[in-house]
């Protein structure tokens, strides 16, 4: 039995790590700033159609509303980063291939590769990280009676300003949190607890003069430094924004049907990602080498069948064919893509309609061009 508050955050850690988190680190409530950015970020509407992010905005600033009594809260990260896409330097180790980013930009260079963001190739991470969370607040309980809830983008918490609070890293300039360890390809979770274990100390920032994440963002999305107007990022429109997509920035969109890396992916930080501890995250239906043709060829059915525990299948059907009858528009001039397009025309959903219609007058204008049509 553990009763010392030092001994037991030493021996929680330990247990974190066990359970396939590669950190854990503590820290107290008190967000500091982060709720004002907050306010001014919604004043200025970023968030677009997120009202989630409105709605519970007072909740997200302050975690004692959340969880009454809490004055701690346990961050972790969970790598999530696929071997299968990366590689590994040895067998087992969790050092991806040298360059291992070089096959995300040839696959998104090509038109006809399906683009779906590392972190949602395999299993749902909601699940995975909760399940361990959970098995993380057993263990103080197993110790001490503590009230807690777990977390991992389950609820309004303002995670990032946590994490970086508890040094699991430092904000950079992509909004995201980051380390030299680890790069940035990982999900945060956390337990807000009444427990007063010992704090840890934040780290310091290493972003320097670098703006690589500004300058590659495709849609212009990063308007400065730590501000992401999310009404024009990719992970955005592809994911929470229901209905039509602004026709100036489809094709910007390019071939990423679901979420976008590129700001994590040129970050000099992320040679030092770390490959996925837990095998959850490996690519189910071989998502890392799909075609546009073959997912769009999915019908309703197979779409909910396949994706069955993947985060994707939230989006549903149609928006998937929407995303990726973009992508199709921005592929280059091609009869079959034409007619794959054209076989769509009668899906009863306006929006996959009107996303189609858009994406054949490309392929047509292309063709005409082509002298093909
Ligand atoms: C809403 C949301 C989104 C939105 C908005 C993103 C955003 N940056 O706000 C969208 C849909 C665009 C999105 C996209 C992605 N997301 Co998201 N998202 C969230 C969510 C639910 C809330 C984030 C939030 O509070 N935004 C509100 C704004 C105000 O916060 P902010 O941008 O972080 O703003 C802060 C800074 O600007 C800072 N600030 C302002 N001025 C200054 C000045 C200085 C000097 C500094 C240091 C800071 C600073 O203060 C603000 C408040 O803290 C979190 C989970 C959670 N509950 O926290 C996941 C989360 C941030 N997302 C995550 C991921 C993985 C992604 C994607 C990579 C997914 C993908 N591959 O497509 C992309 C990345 C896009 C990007 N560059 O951010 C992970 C990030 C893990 C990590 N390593 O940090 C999280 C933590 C989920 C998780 N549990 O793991 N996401
Ligand atoms: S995820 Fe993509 S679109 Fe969004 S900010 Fe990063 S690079 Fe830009
Ligand atoms: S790309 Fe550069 S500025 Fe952006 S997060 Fe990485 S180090 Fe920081």
């Amino acid at each position: 039995m553990k009763t010392d508050l030092h001994d037991l955050s030493i021996y929680l850690k330990n247990r974190a790590y066990a359970l396939g988190f590669s950190e854990c680190r503590i820290s107290d409530v008190d967000l500091g700033q982060a709720p004002e950015h907050l306010h001014t970020w919604l004043a200025a509407g970023m968030h677009g159609s997120m009202h989630y992010m409105e709605e519970h905005a007072d909740l997200r600033s302050a975690p004692a509303l959340l969880q009454p009594g809490c004055v701690r809260a346990i961050c972790v990260r969970l790598d999530y980063l696929p071997a299968t896409f990366a590689g590994r330097q040895k067998d087992t180790s969790p050092t991806p291939h040298p360059n291992w980013q070089h096959r995300y930009w040839q696959r998104l260079a090509d038109p006809k590769a399906a683009n779906v963001s590392l972190y949602a190739q395999g299993r749902d991470y909601h699940k995975v990280v909760r399940q361990r969370l959970q098995k993380l607040a057993d263990v103080i309980s197993a110790h001490l009676p503590h009230r807690y809830r777990v977390f991992s983008d389950s609820a309004p918490v303002m995670e990032v300003a946590l994490a970086t609070k508890a040094g699991l890293g430092w904000r950079g300039k992509h909004t995201l949190l980051l380390n030299r360890e680890g790069g940035s390809l990982f999900f945060l979770g956390e337990i807000l607890t009444d427990c007063p274990l010992p704090i840890d100390e934040p780290i310091n920032e290493h972003c320097g003069s670098c703006r690589a994440c500004i300058d590659v963002c495709p849609t212009r999305a990063i308007v400065g430094p730590y501000k992401l107007d999310a009404r024009r990022c990719i992970s955005y429109l592809t994911i929470e924004h229901k209905g039509s997509i602004d026709a100036e920035l489809r094709p910007l969109i390019g071939n990423r049907i679901y979420g976008c890396d590129d700001c994590q992916l040129i970050c000099p930080w992320n040679k030092f990602a770390k490959i996925a501890q837990v095998p959850d995250f490996e690519p189910r239906n071989h998502l890392d080498q799909a075609s546009l043709l073959e997912l769009f060829d999915w019908t309703e059915e197979e779409f909910q069948q396949r994706l069955q525990g993947s985060a994707i299948k939230r989006i549903g059907h149609a928006q998937w064919l929407r995303n990726i009858a973009i992508a199709l528009g921005n592929a280059p001039p091609s009869r079959t893509i034409f007619n794959a397009l054209k076989a769509r025309l009668l899906h009863p959903d306006g929006i996959v309609v009107e996303h189609v219609l858009w994406a054949i007058q490309r392929q047509e204008e292309g063709l005409i061009k082509k002298g093909n049509f």
